[in-house]
């Protein structure tokens, strides 16, 4: 077990000199086919003990350069004041889910503190439903939620409703919308983001052969090196503030997708690092 990411040394994970607080926010309320999305942040961190620290492609030790400090859980109705906090203190927050619904309560504080916002979604699911089983605040219903503070891209769908897309269409977020069989739109879909980016990543927006552990996993999605080099560009072209990693439903005796997830969160801050 492991209490924070990465286990580093108090040098590099106190809270006054890091750049980076992750934030676990074990949140399950309306999940709908798997359940055990609340075990993904404890599962993120065991995970993250066990990842080597020296970047191979970067060629340094982000948490040395950066400073890594992790947060003791917190509530979905606490995560607005907490991230509020993280950035006043000029620190980049890394929310660990928990489901995606906690994606709006998380956007809405960074909004409040960068107005030119924009929503980078990595994802299987459009999350564009206006309700979902009679609930506004369902994970399916992240993105529409979402939506309602701020401009959203999302690349990687290739699951969506007929009342989703007549939405996206009416709406104009079909312009948005990258299909994950239309990779080659990556440089659109990031020109398309406002200087301020907050990135929410569902797992499941990799291919379901890379990422079983999800409560809903679809093929036909993102392999590792396709996410780093959006991750890459968006790090290199705008100024990405907050982000978030939600909807890992750790497999128990089943490690290699949590261990991906918890590198995918360290290349991120390694490319925030630069
Ligand atoms: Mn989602």
């Amino acid at each position: 077990m492991s209490n924070t990411f990465l286990e580093i040394e108090p040098e590099y994970s106190r809270y006054n000199t890091s750049k980076f607080v992750v934030v676990p926010c074990p949140h399950e309320t309306s999940t709908s086919y798997g359940k055990g999305t609340k075990n993904g942040p404890q599962a993120i961190l065991n995970a993250s003990y066990n990842i080597e620290n020296f970047d191979e492609e970067l060629k340094f030790e982000t948490y040395k350069k950066a400073g890594i400090h992790t947060m003791t859980p917190c509530s979905a109705g606490r995560l607005p004041s907490t991230i509020n906090k993280i950035l006043k203190d000029k620190k980049t927050p890394i929310v660990l889910g928990g489901e995606h619904s906690i994606t709006p309560y998380a956007v809405e504080a960074v909004f409040s503190n960068f107005p030119k916002l924009s929503v980078l979604q990595f994802d299987a699911h459009a999350d564009l439903r206006d309700k979902y089983h009679g609930n506004k605040n369902s994970h399916a219903c992240a993105m529409r939620r979402t939506l309602e503070i701020c401009p959203v891209v999302q690349v990687g769908i290739r699951n969506i409703s007929p009342e989703e897309y007549e939405f996206a269409q009416k709406s104009g977020q079909i312009n948005n919308m990258h299909f994950a069989n239309q990779l080659e739109s990556v440089e659109k879909a990031i020109a398309q983001l406002s200087e301020y980016v907050y990135i929410t990543f569902d797992v499941d927006a990799f291919d379901s052969s890379v990422m079983p552990s999800t409560g809903t996993p679809e093929p036909g999605g993102f392999f590792w090196y396709e996410v780093l080099n959006i991750l890459k560009l968006v790090a290199k072209n705008k100024k990405v503030v907050a982000a978030d990693f939600v909807e890992l439903m750790p497999i128990k005796g089943f490690s290699a997708p949590d261990f991906t997830v918890a590198k995918l969160i360290y290349k991120l801050m390694g490319y925030l690092s630069r």
